[in-house]
């Protein structure tokens, strides 16, 4: 399959300036009729010919300016696209197609769930509803016509306005939608079927009034209120924060449980997996509700940052989704703890990006090449995306961010732009030159950051020095402008200095601190002020921090690091037959923070997590899944003996009382009571977890003891899991719990997961089971998938391939956990390579799944 770059842009050969639809809905047989007003682009070197997109659509007429076109004029490309030769300067095409909404199982374009319609467009799925330049630099506006059978489809929902309605013989009707934005075809929506609105009103501030409906299937409308809510405080932010307003009468969300992302953000229909809108009590977690509030304003965000203002091309998508999740996290640190949602942010980084910044597919912010572009919706474009917008800001100040904000919109409403342009308007806006700063967007792989220290006579000196390891494609990297936000500590705990930001543009810097009455610790990286990975400081002075810091993160991560170098000499010790022991110094961390942990239960509960096995090995050469397991049980086990005393009071003294709240003190309550029970089945003390599995009332409380059942001996384990079944079984998002606990628990081993892969409800038509099983398995079990014989691999192995004939975008995003093959032993990454060149030797394999398996081969 071809490879695109960047580099070979060029501009669409004609624009569209109206699309008229006219979509009958047949689950077999839907016919779409396309009308284009289309005009030679006169940005573009002049061809006689057009060329459309398509994809598995049967045409079955065509026309030009009213005449049908001859055969000799039309073309059939290889791909499934079509060439018009001999096109005047202007012309309307009319075009109609048949497609299958139900043959549809890769869930790109017109699909069928649970009986109803559901269209996902972004990146190329128009092309699979219609004949179409369809690129994200072709805006034009639409109308829908929406065709169906009245009492299988009485809702009938697409982009913009309602614009009319009616009946139609043989039990049929017809509703119409405008859209006056002009929009990129990634943004068109179809909604159709048999499903129910829940309903409620905004009022924008300069007085535009409007409708929110969320469509979901009977029976859930009770569980929409967190989605709504999070909506209408979506809205009033972007209004308050960033000046934007809504802009259309109508803001629709359907709910659909097949769905190969989490939402989408199509003009003024979002279509959402169900997991983020519905929410309750006795069915979503803590975590589940703060996901749907962060979804849901991102996808509302995108109304200005990607919809308004789009893309170029797809080498941009960064420039929208790094800018909007800078916005949606900005948002949900607004709603509660900053600080907490900080580290919530940090985590997700270092567990889903620094990984893929190290391994096969790295690449830059700004990709400069791709197979295929669904591969390329990566934690880089969006997280690190969002850290670079994040660093911008901090470096031309909020004032200027917001102007720079303003600019942007003003200047490219309506518009396809690209990343230059969004770095130009902030430059403009602020006058600080970001030339070197778009450095971030090019080059990948993760900075890696040192500290020197010297003091002598009240002089205090502070060398840093930064480099960024060579990443496929890219084996020599320049320097980037860091900005470090830092502290000086004194002995006593007190700052020895003004807090400041430090930027460190060349490859070392020397900062130097006169006249102080000791040697201070430093204090760096404040709130995480750059996605790099620091080093440098001892042990004494990171259980120095994580005491005494004033900066939350700065506490966290020291209390990370400490922890993080604990364990690695643990695992030394292991792999040197060496007894291990509760290092005393991690012991006396932990204590500090049992002894605050009051002050700040959720913080609390983020600190006293030990690091992740998969950072874990993400900090060796050569990783050892088994012993580093092994130590982080142990670690889990000690720590809960040495303090059941305590975890078993916290968890005590933390039980609810009153009903169920989701603000962030009760958030951080359930959070910091359930690390303690966790604690506590570490040790063994699995009383609590069974007694709190029988009596709880929330899906946050049950989750955290099964999965303490499930990680245990404990002869409760089989029984609460199929308690849990029986109870759940009805409900697809809480089975999916039910799955992913499995799949995560170290007592599951790769066959137990194959075993899953036959339950009668696994499917794996199904994105969120799949995701649930086979994700969650590969992902987040690292002992079970590399399991020394290989079973891991060969399961992960035998998934992809089976998935790759039913949805290919859910099987290449499953290749990921072989990619890392050269992180392991040799024994393991012979046979991670073995399982991808199993993969790799079907005969027609998706392009999208060669891309990330041939990638990883290389
Ligand atoms: N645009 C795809 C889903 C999202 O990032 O909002
Ligand atoms: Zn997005």
């Amino acid at each position: 399959p071809p490879t695109i770059r960047r580099e070979d842009y060029r501009p669409p050969a004609f624009l569209v300036e109206q699309v008229d639809l006219h979509i009958a809905l047949h689950p077999t047989a839907t016919r779409v009729r396309a009308r284009l007003a289309l005009r030679r682009n006169p940005a573009a070197p002049a061809t006689p010919a057009l060329e459309l997109d398509g994809e598995a659509l049967t045409l079955l007429s065509a026309a030009l300016d009213g005449a049908p076109l001859a055969a000799d004029r039309l073309h059939h490309l290889p791909g499934g696209g079509l060439r018009i030769d001999g096109m005047p300067d202007s012309a309307v095409l009319e075009t109609e197609v048949e497609i299958s909404p139900e043959a549809n199982s890769e869930l790109s374009g017109l699909y069928l769930s649970g009986g109803n319609y559901f269209t996902q467009c972004e990146a190329e799925g128009f092309r699979r509803i219609t004949y179409f330049p369809d690129r994200p630099d072709v805006m034009a506006r639409y109308t829908t016509t929406l065709e169906a059978d009245r009492a299988t489809c009485p809702v009938l929902l697409s982009n913009g306005n309602p614009d009319g309605a009616g009946e139609l013989p043989d039990g049929r009707h017809w509703a119409r939608w405008s859209d006056p934005h002009p929009k990129p075809s990634y943004l068109f929506a179809v909604v159709a079927g048999d499903l129910v609105a829940v309903r409620d009103r905004f009022t924008t501030r300069s007085g535009r009034a409007v409708a929110l409906a969320i469509y979901v299937r009977r029976g859930d409308e009770d569980a929409c209120g967190h989605a709504m809510d999070s909506l209408k405080r979506s809205m009033a932010w972007d209004e308050a924060t960033y000046g934007l307003e809504y802009d259309l009468d109508v803001f629709n969300i359907a709910a659909v449980s097949d769905f190969n992302m989490g939402a989408m953000e199509n003009k003024g229909l979002n279509v959402f997996n169900t997991k983020y809108i519905l929410a309750r009590p006795e069915t979503a977690t803590d975590a589940d509700y703060e996901g749907i509030e962060t979804v849901v304003a991102h996808e509302y965000f995108h109304n200005w940052t990607g919809n308004r203002v789009t893309c170029r091309d797809w080498f941009q998508l960064s420039l929208k989704e790094g800018l909007t999740v800078f916005r949606d996290q900005h948002f949900s640190a607004d709603q509660g703890s900053a600080a907490v949602k900080r580290l919530a942010d940090v985590r997700r980084l270092r567990s889903a990006q620094f990984p893929e910044d190290a391994g096969p597919m790295a690449h830059p912010v700004r990709p400069d090449s791709y197979v295929e572009i669904n591969n390329f919706y990566t934690a880089t474009v969006y997280q690190k995306g969002a850290e670079v917008v994040r660093m911008m800001r901090a470096l031309i100040g909020e004032a200027n961010f917001r102007r720079g904000m303003d600019l942007y919109i003003a200047r490219h409403d309506n518009q396809a732009v690209t990343i230059e342009d969004f770095v130009r308007a902030m430059q403009d806006a602020s006058g600080v030159d970001l030339s070197r700063f778009s450095r971030w967007y090019a080059q990948a792989g993760t900075p890696e950051l040192r500290v020197w220290e010297a003091f002598e006579a009240g002089r205090y000196t502070l060398t840093l020095s930064q480099s960024t390891p060579p990443t496929p494609g890219q084996p020599d990297k320049q320097p980037v402008p860091i900005p470090v936000a830092m502290g000086l500590i004194g002995p006593d705990g007190a700052a020895l200095a003004e807090p400041q930001m430090l930027l460190l543009e060349e490859t070392e810097q020397t900062y130097v601190f006169e006249g102080l009455p000791a040697k201070p610790v430093p204090s760096l990286l404040r709130g995480f002020s750059a996605p790099v990975k620091l080093s440098g400081l001892t042990l004494e002075q990171l259980g120095f921090l994580a005491a005494h810091d004033t900066d939350a993160f700065v506490r966290w991560e020291s209390s990370q690091q400490y922890a993080t170098a604990a364990m690695l000499e643990m695992v030394a010790a292991l792999r040197s037959q060496k007894p291990l022991e509760l290092p005393e110094g991690l012991a006396a961390i932990t204590a500090a923070l049992l002894d605050r942990a009051m002050e700040d239960p959720a913080f609390a509960a983020e600190a006293l997590a030990l690091p992740s096995e998969e950072f874990i090995a993400d900090q060796m050469a050569v990783a050892d899944p088994e012993a580093i397991h092994a130590v982080r049980h142990f670690l889990r086990g000690a720590l809960g003996r040495r303090f059941a005393a305590r975890f078993a009071a916290l968890h005590g003294d933390l039980a609810e009382s009153g009903p169920y709240r989701i603000d962030g003190a009760a958030i951080g309550r359930r959070a910091l009571r359930n690390a303690a029970l966790a604690y506590l089945g570490a040790a063994g003390e699995t009383a609590r977890a069974e007694a709190q599995f029988a009596a709880a009332t929330n899906m946050t409380d049950s989750l955290a003891a099964l999965r303490v059942l499930a990680d245990s001996d404990s002869p409760a384990r089989e029984a609460a899991l199929a308690a849990f079944h029986a109870r759940w079984k009805d409900e697809p998002l809480v089975l999916d719990k039910w799955f992913m606990i499995q799949a995560m628990s170290p007592r599951t081993g790769a066959a137990a997961a194959e075993a899953l892969s036959h339950h009668p409800d696994f499917d794996l038509r199904n994105p969120n089971r799949v995701r649930a099983l086979v994700g969650a398995f590969a992902a987040g079990n690292p002992a079970a998938f590399h399991a020394a014989s290989g079973e891991g691999y060969r399961f992960l192995a035998d998934m992809v391939i089976a998935l790759d004939a039913v949805n290919t975008q859910v099987a290449a995003r499953m290749v990921s956990p072989l990619g890392p093959w050269k992180r392991q032993d040799a024994a393991r990454g012979a046979m991670m390579r073995a399982a991808l060149e199993r993969i790799a030797a079907r005969p027609g394999l998706s392009k999208g799944t060669y891309e990330k398996v041939s990638k990883s081969l290389a």
